[in-house]
């Protein structure tokens, strides 16, 4: 098998400040998707966010695992939307395919290249929590990534919003699921939020080492963090700040990430609401 013979790069790989993560608490949570009651949903509404840490059983991680290490691969040829670390470019053709496996960044849209990703992702308990976290509609995944943030060489994602990278209405009460399929550390990169802030609505976003929020505004704040065993997730508004640094250790950190929107939110057309609200900088972006 081989693998794709022009690999796609990622954008960048510069080192962040240290202090733009400075995480003074971990984030509170239930264990299983069966705890969420109206306390759950009351939390989430007010901080945007909640932690289930028992969500996914071990079968379900490693199956995820195998499906995405089938994909890097390439054992299956249609799918080619796998994303090298730019930090990893020089090296690349040097590195086996297995070797490659701690060179990815993330990998794109895969749920209709492997059903093991698409069960997780269509998974009734994890839809059954969306719902009860978007108001009771039924959920819609419009979004599927994989960030598997490799030892020592996974870049940061900085400081943002998701709802800056998506096209849909402002009041459109997206969801974010981030499901760690390694155990998930302050110092391999696990997610790191400002509770409360999505209450705040958009902010400006500037085209720096990424699509970002500006360091300056996020500098010395304290954050809360959610690390996680595998299979523990995180639900998260798509206005919540959040970000991951950089992978300082030996240890992956790979993690799926999908996003839901109400199944009857219509996208809009184009992007020029989510530019004026977000900041024009950000035509054309992808997370
Ligand atoms: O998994 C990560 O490192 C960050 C994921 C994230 O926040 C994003 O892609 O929007």
């Amino acid at each position: 098998m081989e693998a794709s013979s022009t690999p796609i790069i990622d954008h960048g790989a510069e080192m962040h400040d240290p202090d733009l993560y400075q995480p003074t608490r971990e984030g509170f949570g239930v264990d299983h998707f069966e705890d969420i009651g109206a306390a759950e949903i009351e939390h989430f509404n007010e901080q945007g966010y909640l932690i289930i840490r028992k969500g996914f059983d071990a079968q379900e991680i490693s199956d995820a695992l195998q499906g995405m290490q089938d994909l890097i691969m390439g054992k299956n040829p249609d799918f080619k939307g796998v994303v090298f670390e730019a930090a990893a470019q020089d090296k690349l053709s040097t590195l086996s395919l297995t070797e490659r496996q701690d060179a990815v960044r993330k990998l794109m849209y895969f749920v209709e290249y492997d059903k093991r990703l698409k069960a997780i992702s269509h998974h009734p308990k994890l839809l059954n929590a969306v719902s009860q976290l978007n108001g009771g509609k039924a959920p819609s995944l419009f979004q599927d990534m994989a960030l598997t943030k490799p030892p020592r060489l996974g870049r940061e994602k900085p400081w943002h919003q998701d709802n800056a990278y998506f096209n849909y209405p402002l009041d459109t009460p997206v969801v974010g699921c981030w499901i760690a399929l390694d155990e998930a550390t302050v110092e391999n990169g696990c997610m790191q939020f400002m509770p409360g802030q999505h209450k705040k609505g958009p902010r400006i976003h500037f085209q720096r080492r990424d699509w970002q929020i500006c360091d300056t505004e996020m500098l010395g704040q304290s954050s809360v963090s959610a690390p996680l065993q595998p299979g523990g997730l995180l639900l998260f508004s798509g206005l919540l700040p959040h970000g991951t640094p950089h992978n300082s250790s030996g240890k992956r950190r790979r993690a799926l990430q999908y996003h839901y929107a109400p199944s009857d939110a219509q996208p809009l057309e184009d992007q020029e609401e989510r530019l004026l609200y977000f900041g024009s900088e950000g035509k054309d972006v992808s997370c």
